[in-house]
């Protein structure tokens, strides 16, 4: 693999790629439908065919007479009264956990009635049809829904209360964020495998957090925790869409169990639209006020947060994010921030690549704009007069301590490297030649995860060691950077270390890949777990430098050549970043074209640029997804109407403009490594940008439209119809 040395004072800071993830780019990845498991039964699903539906006959024995039907349970045969866990960051509201089996009242579409197990995939198919569904409606206002009223989840305010007698401008944002699907190239999966002694299971899962799966399924199964093994082996992707256990996952566990033989489920992409999470949807609301010169002087937001019909473990994290981030980069004396739930009869709702921090950036920077028209400043001098500084450290009403970031940095850098100031200028002649052109600019700042992660690593004969890490990978390239991170931390080759992640078995404890923490986290678990294996080896064997003589000397001494360590991070550690867009709009259909994005972004100090690069550009082109053309629709009754990729519409690679990335990392201070993350900062700052590009191009005065900018919206903006 290619070595290009960055900075030559030690792997972390290198481009290169491990064996293990080139794998995945290769067709030599291990996914779950790929692991094999002899005498395997197939799992299919019978699935409520409509919303807000009384179950009134789910009658499974046609299933048992379609030859290769093995078994179907519904919810009372599978007799499991557990369901999922749920973090509770936020007041719950109406929580309903993830059920193995939906039964009685089922709220959305496509929730899993009933599993049929099968020896083939296409019997299991055949057998989960061949069930008798009857349902009925149930009425708007029956008790039995959930109450629609919106839920209060929190407020928070701070600073000087209304009204401020200096405010001399006002202006107001709705952002209509559409609903998407985290789209993972590998859907769900799972491969169940009873032990030998039928006491005991091993469960494969595409996850992003195999050690919860196992305290979840333990739990719900009623089995001892150590005699569930979880592993996530390869995972193509996962973007939260497989940040918790599914129903599915847990049917196919409990439906091994119960039968003694390995039970496997690969979810089709319909069911994926049908019954997967869903992420974004949320309403936010902004006020914003300012005073003669442009400043900044209060903010007012409220975001409407839509619920599905079960809560995933992590339902409410987006809602958080979104309202403790504010005010973000910007310096605003007084914040006032509401968040409100509501129930939709659709498929869970859930955190998605970003977590609330696109809405929060989307909306404070729609009101920048808007402000900066208000007051008859560039958007970015309005940005100028109000953002952070180097040094500066703050705390949102929200309770989030934001510091070493530079947002002023990063916007005078974007403005030079972009050569901002002859492309705004130039816009005006483009224009006057009949071109219907925007420029759009976006600041971000990404918390990049709070609590603790797990890592081992263990010395082994030869001097090579095998490290492990609780945060499992979703194809971000985890063996190479993790090993980067050991080789400094022992001072040895990455090639001497192996790295093991995604399974319970290879150590006690972990959380996984979420929330663009695992290198400022899991990271510096490693760090914490090389410097205790070399301490423990220092004591033992003073003066000794070699790991080849190392292990030699202590090949029968297990206790010293193992360490492991727990990190907990102290504070969050904050990516930031500037994105300016450009968007070209055809008058004559109203589609969108993003012709060039730069990118100031502050991710910290890189452990490996070539990753972080591709965590950069992947969600670029997500984020331009959510902006343009990503939304799933459903119909009145609840009915999905985007149920395959014929009607959901993805960026290819077409799509995605030049990226011209500007590193601009400043250190950390909530690790030792001085590590930020950088797997969600596309989704966050992109998004936002071409958003204002648009709003930018289109005439002043156009009300603001919701996303996604498809060309119907866009059309009739410019045309003056109907939004
Ligand atoms: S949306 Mo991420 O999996 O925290």
């Amino acid at each position: 693999m290619t070595v290009t040395a960055q900075n030559g004072d030690g792997w972390i800071g290198r481009a290169m790629a491990r064996r293990e993830d080139a794998a995945l780019l290769t067709g030599r990845g291990q996914f779950v439908d790929d692991i094999p498991a002899p005498g395997a039964l197939f799992a299919a699903f019978v699935r409520c065919p409509a919303a807000r539906q009384r179950v009134v006959t789910l009658d499974l024995a046609p299933c048992l007479s379609v030859p290769g039907v093995v078994a179907a349970f519904d919810a009372g045969g599978l007799g499991l009264t557990q369901g999922t866990s749920v973090n509770p960051l936020l007041p719950l509201g109406p929580v309903r956990p993830g059920m193995a089996l939906a039964s009685g009242t089922v709220l959305a579409a496509g929730e899993a009635l009933a599993v049929v197990l099968a020896e083939t995939q296409a019997a299991a198919i055949e057998g989960a049809e061949a069930a008798v569904v009857e349902t009925e409606d149930i009425p708007a206002g029956d008790p039995a829904l959930p109450d629609p009223t919106p839920f209060t989840l929190g407020a928070w305010q701070d600073g000087p209360p209304p009204p401020d007698p200096c405010a001399v401008h006002a202006v107001e944002v709705t952002i209509g964020q559409a609903l998407v699907a985290p789209m993972a190239l590998e859907p769900r999966a799972a491969l169940a495998a009873p032990d030998g002694d039928g006491g005991g299971l091993t469960v494969w899962l595409a996850l992003q957090t195999p050690h919860r799966a196992r305290e979840d399924l333990a739990r719900i199964l009623g089995l001892p925790g150590e005699r569930v093994r979880v592993i996530a082996p390869d995972v193509g992707g996962a973007f939260g869409g497989k940040a918790s256990l599914s129903p599915e996952d847990i049917a196919v566990a409990a439906a091994a169990l119960r039968l003694g033989r390995p039970v496997r489920w690969t979810a089709t992409r319909s069911e994926e639209f049908l019954a997967a999470t869903l992420g974004r949807g949320m309403r936010s609301e902004g006020r914003l006020t300012l005073d003669a010169s442009g400043r900044m002087l209060r903010l007012a937001a409220r975001h409407a947060v839509p619920f599905g019909a079960w809560t995933p473990h992590s339902a409410h994290a987006p809602a958080r994010n979104a309202a403790r981030i504010l005010p973000g980069p910007y310096a605003v004396p007084a914040v006032d921030v509401a968040l409100t739930g509501r129930s939709h009869p659709i498929a869970a709702v859930n955190i998605y690549r970003g977590a609330g921090r696109p809405e929060a950036a989307m909306l404070l920077e729609r009101l920048a704009d808007r402000a900066a028209r208000a007051a008859g400043l560039d958007p970015l001098d309005l940005r100028l007069r109000n953002l952070r500084g180097p040094g500066d450290a703050w705390e949102t009403p929200g309770g989030a301590v934001i510091d070493r970031v530079d947002p002023t940095g990063l916007l005078r850098r974007l403005e030079g490297a972009a050569d901002y100031r002859a492309r705004r200028a130039g816009l005006a002649a483009r224009r006057a030649a009949g071109e219907v052109a925007g420029l759009g600019l976006a600041l971000y700042v990404e918390p990049c995860g709070q609590g603790w992660e797990s890592a081992s690593v263990t010395l082994l004969p030869g001097g090579r060691f095998r490290l492990a890490t609780g945060a499992s990978a979703q194809g971000q390239g985890r063996a190479t950077a993790f090993a980067q991170i050991a080789a400094d931390g022992l001072g040895c080759h990455p090639d001497r270390i192996e790295v093991a992640a995604g399974d319970t078995a290879a150590i006690a404890t972990g959380i996984g890949a979420l929330a663009s923490r695992s290198t400022a986290i899991g990271g510096a678990a490693v760090v914490a777990a090389c410097e205790r294996l070399r301490a423990q080896v220092a004591v033992a064997l003073p003066g000794l430098q070699d790991w080849d003589g190392i292990a030699a000397a202590l090949a029968d001494r297990p206790d010293l050549t193992r360490a492991e360590a727990v990190w907990t991070a102290e504070a969050e550690a904050w990516a930031a970043g500037a994105v300016l867009a450009e968007a070209v709009i055809d008058p004559e259909t109203g589609a969108v074209a993003i012709t060039r994005i730069d990118w100031a972004e502050d991710a910290g100090r890189a452990v490996n640029p070539m990753l972080v690069e591709g965590q950069l550009i992947g969600g670029a082109a997500q984020g331009l997804g959510t902006a343009l053309m990503e939304a799933m629709a459903h119909d009145p009754a609840g009915q999905v109407m985007t149920g395959s990729l014929m009607d959901y519409a993805v960026p290819r690679a077409a799509d995605i403009p030049p990226i011209r990335i500007h590193a601009c990392p400043t250190p950390g201070r909530a690790n030792p490594m001085g590590v930020k993350g950088v797997g969600e900062a596309g989704c966050i700052g992109v998004p936002a940008a071409i958003l204002n590009a648009v709003m930018d191009a289109l005439p002043p005065g156009t009300p603001d439209l919701p996303l996604p900018l498809t060309p119907l919206r866009v059309w009739r903006a410019l045309t003056g119809g109907p939004a």
